[in-house]
C-alpha cells in the first residue's frame, strides 16, 4: 500500500488544516479545525510559499467536486443554510464547477455520516472531503487562487472586530419568540450593538471601496461569509420579527453594504432558495 502523503497548508502559524490522499480511510481528520476565517487566511497566505516544495501531484485540480448541502422543506431543492451559501459564493467567484447535492439525513452517504459526522456543507473533491464552511473556503482559496480572496494579514484585526459575534446575536434574536417581550428586546439590543459596530467599521472615512476588509476595494472570503448571514437577517427582520427597527435609517452603511453584496453575481446566482425557505429554515425545528 502506498505510504500516505500529507500536505499541510497553513502550518507555519499553527493552522492544522491538512489533507490526506486517503481521506476516506482515516476519517474526520479535518473535523477539529476551528480556526476562524481570518486567522486561517493569514496562516494560509504565509504558507503559500511552502507549497512549491511539495511533492508533485499534491496540488488538487479543478473538477470532480460535489457539495452536500441542507435541503429545503421538499427535501430536494437547496435549503437556506448560510454556510453552504458562503461556500457556493466562493465556488462561483472562482468559476469552479460542482454538483450541488441537497441531502437529507436519510440520504447522506455512509462515508459522510461515518467519516465526517454527517456534517454539511461538505465538499467532496474527488477522494478528499472537507467540512466546515471556513475550512472549505480556505481550501478553495488556497488551491484555486484566481481570484485571491484571502483577507490580508494587516486587515484581519479590524475586520474581525467588525463582524465578531454578529451571527450568534442575530440567530438568538431571530429565533426568539414571542416578539416584543423583555427577552426579545434584550436580544434585539444585542444584535443592534453588533450592527452598530459594523456600521462604524463601514463608515470609516479612510475606506474607498464597498467591501469589508482593508480599504474595502477587494471582495474577500469574509464578504462571502457575511452576505448570506445578512440576507437571512434581512428576510427574517421583515417576515419573522415584524420590522422591529428601521435598518436603513439606523444603519445606512450596513444597508448599503448589504445591497452591494446582494447585487453581486455570485450572490444572485446562488440565492435561489429565496425568502420563503429562509423563513421556513428559521422558524421550524428540523
Ligand atoms: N459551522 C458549520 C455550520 C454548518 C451548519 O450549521 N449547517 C446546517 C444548516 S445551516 C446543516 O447543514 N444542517 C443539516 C444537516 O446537518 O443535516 C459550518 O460553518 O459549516
Amino acid at each position: 500500500m502506498r505510504a500516505p502523503s500529507y500536505h499541510y497548508f497553513g502550518g507555519l502559524l499553527g493552522l492544522t488544516l491538512q489533507t490526506h490522499t486517503n481521506a476516506f480511510i482515516i476519517p474526520n481528520h479535518n473535523a477539529k479545525i476551528a480556526n476562524n476565517i481570518i486567522s486561517s487566511s493569514i496562516s494560509l497566505s504565509m504558507a503559500r510559499r511552502g507549497l512549491e516544495t511539495l511533492e508533485e501531484g499534491a496540488t488538487p485540480l479543478p473538477g470532480g467536486m460535489s457539495l452536500y448541502v441542507k435541503p429545503a422543506e421538499d427535501g430536494k431543492s437547496v435549503g437556506d443554510c448560510p454556510f453552504a451559501h458562503y461556500v457556493r459564493m466562493v465556488l462561483h467567484e472562482k468559476g469552479l464547477e460542482y454538483d450541488l447535492l441537497p441531502t437529507t439525513q436519510e440520504n447522506k452517504p455512509n462515508w459522510l455520516l461515518e467519516g465526517y459526522g454527517g456534517k454539511m456543507p461538505a465538499l467532496r473533491h474527488r477522494k478528499e472531503c472537507y467540512v466546515d464552511s471556513d475550512v472549505i473556503a480556505q481550501y478553495l482559496d488556497f488551491f484555486f487562487q484566481e481570484p485571491n480572496m484571502a483577507v490580508a494579514k494587516e486587515d484581519s484585526a479590524k475586520a474581525t472586530e467588525a463582524v465578531d459575534g454578529f451571527f450568534p446575536a442575530m440567530a438568538k434574536f431571530i429565533k426568539h419568540s414571542p416578539n416584543g417581550d423583555d427577552e426579545d428586546r434584550e436580544k434585539q439590543a444585542a444584535l443592534e450593538e453588533k450592527l452598530q459596530t459594523l456600521e462604524e467599521h463601514l463608515s470609516d472615512i479612510e475606506r474607498t471601496g464597498p467591501y469589508l476588509t482593508g480599504d474595502g476595494e477587494r471582495f474577500t472570503l469574509l464578504d462571502c461569509s457575511m452576505a448570506p448571514k445578512l440576507y437571512a437577517m434581512d428576510v427574517c427582520l421583515d417576515k419573522v420579527k415584524g420590522n422591529p427597527f428601521d435598518l436603513k435609517a439606523k444603519y445606512p452603511a450596513v444597508r448599503k453594504y448589504m445591497d452591494e453584496v446582494f447585487a453581486r453575481k455570485s450572490f444572485q446566482d446562488t440565492v435561489e432558495y429565496g425568502p420563503e425557505t429562509v423563513v421556513w429554515g428559521w422558524t421550524s425545528y428540523h
